[in-house]
């Protein structure tokens, strides 16, 4: 039996999280208060700072990011067909299918992963009534083709950006676009609360309407308006929040520095393309996606394979594509043929790790093992 200890496996990501004696500070004043949620002091004014950090007008917090979707699409009365990805992560289309809408499944560009516009209209029958566009791995959609087809068909846009925070376009935040925008805050997150998501609203009354709706649909004691949920964020996730955000800036750095490293590092390797950040203004390093194509030596699953003997465990975000998952194989639109681009980054893309705290020794044995699949050399040679 060997005695060497096998090094520590490195996952996609770890959480970031804040200084303890802070979340602790605030803690002690929520056990002063005893108002632990229903839109308490903490969650008020995680509001007032996140809208301030993001750049935009109103923004109101809720439980995680998946009922931020359903309220989001709620709040807009929508009925009929929705257009949307197929290369996202299911909370996407199950959102969709918990308001009784029906998600059209269109195909995405190559090189945002974000839908195709071209594919959008070809989508559009007289059921439409809404695209719901995934900004995925935190890359800009192409906003503005996107606004202008929603504008000629009189369809409402509302976009998942889960993976968006901090993003910025040339026209300032990315979550200013279409008539809603949705974060989450889930732990494997750039902003993470633990568990937790917001909506990003075009004005107050949005937002009102959306805070009835995560609250029960209460209007006041009596007044039930809406069909609503209990989707509020509490008092111990806001403290999560309120302590991660004097660090954020930092983080995002950090997850620069460690994209910084894989392109000085995996440049030249046969069949691997690594991404581009380049779209967005500010870009938030959420993913590390790279595409294995058929130029390589091996496809993405028996890298994938490899990298795991060697205790690193990137993720195939996002494999299966959501039409492939039983649940939607019945959907009319569940059709490889109509989202040819998608079908194939499902087979190429692996999101490699990437968080703030990814040392330079770890970075360096995940290069080396990347670069040993690929290119046959020993994965201990430096
Ligand atoms: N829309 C989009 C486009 C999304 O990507 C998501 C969520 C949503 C909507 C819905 O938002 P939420 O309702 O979740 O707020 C993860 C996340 O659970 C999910 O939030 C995320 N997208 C998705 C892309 O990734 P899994 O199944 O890959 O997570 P899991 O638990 O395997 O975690 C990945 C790795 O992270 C683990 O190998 C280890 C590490 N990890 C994870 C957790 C939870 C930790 O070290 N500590 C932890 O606490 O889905």
């Amino acid at each position: 039996m060997s005695d060497v200890t096998p090094p520590e496996p490195i996952y996609v990501t770890r959480p970031h999280l804040p200084p303890l004696a802070e979340v602790t500070r605030l803690l002690e004043g929520v056990w002063e208060r005893r108002i632990l949620t229903n839109g308490g002091p903490l969650h008020q004014q995680l509001e007032e700072e996140l809208a301030a950090y993001l750049g935009v007008e109103h923004l109101a917090l809720v439980a995680n990011g998946t009922l931020a979707l359903l309220i989001a699409l709620k709040a807009l009365r929508l009925q009929g067909e929705v257009i949307t990805t197929p290369f996202s992560f299911v909370a996407t289309s199950e959102a969709l299918s918990w308001n009784g809408l029906e998600p059209v499944f269109a195909d995405i560009d190559p090189h945002t992963y974000g839908l195709d516009p071209a594919s959008i209209e070809a989508c559009i029958t007289p059921r439409t009534t809404a695209i719901l566009p995934v900004h995925c791995y935190g890359f800009p959609c192409d906003v503005e083709a996107i606004q202008r087809i929603a504008d000629d068909y009189n369809l409402k846009v509302i976009y998942d950006a889960a993976h968006a925070f901090g993003v910025e376009c040339h026209c300032g935040s990315l979550l200013q676009h279409g008539d809603l925008s949705v974060l989450s805050f889930h732990a494997t997150k750039v902003f993470n609360t633990f568990e937790g998501g917001a909506i990003i609203c075009p004005d107050a009354k949005t937002k009102k309407r959306i805070d009835r709706l995560k609250n029960f649909g209460f209007v006041d004691e009596v007044t039930v308006a809406a069909n609503g949920i209990n989707a509020k964020m509490s008092e111990l996730h806001a403290a999560v929040g309120l302590a991660q955000l004097p660090g954020i800036d930092a983080a995002i750095a950090e997850r620069q520095r460690v994209a910084e490293a894989y392109r000085d590092q995996l440049t030249d390797l046969p069949g691997l393309l690594l991404p581009e950040f380049g779209q967005a203004q500010r870009a938030n390093y959420a993913y590390f996606p790279v595409r294995i194509t058929d130029q390589a030596p091996l496809d993405r699953d028996q890298l994938v394979e490899r990298l795991r003997a060697e205790g690193i465990v990137p993720r195939r975000y996002f494999h299966p594509l959501i039409p492939e998952f039983q649940y939607y194989r019945s959907n009319a639109s569940a059709d490889p043929k109509r989202y040819p681009v998608a079908a194939q980054m499902g087979r190429e893309v692996l999101c490699l790790p990437i968080y703030p705290e990814l040392s330079s020794a770890d970075l360096q044995r995940i290069c080396r093992a990347v670069r040993a699949a690929i290119t046959g050399s020993s994965p201990d040679q430096p």
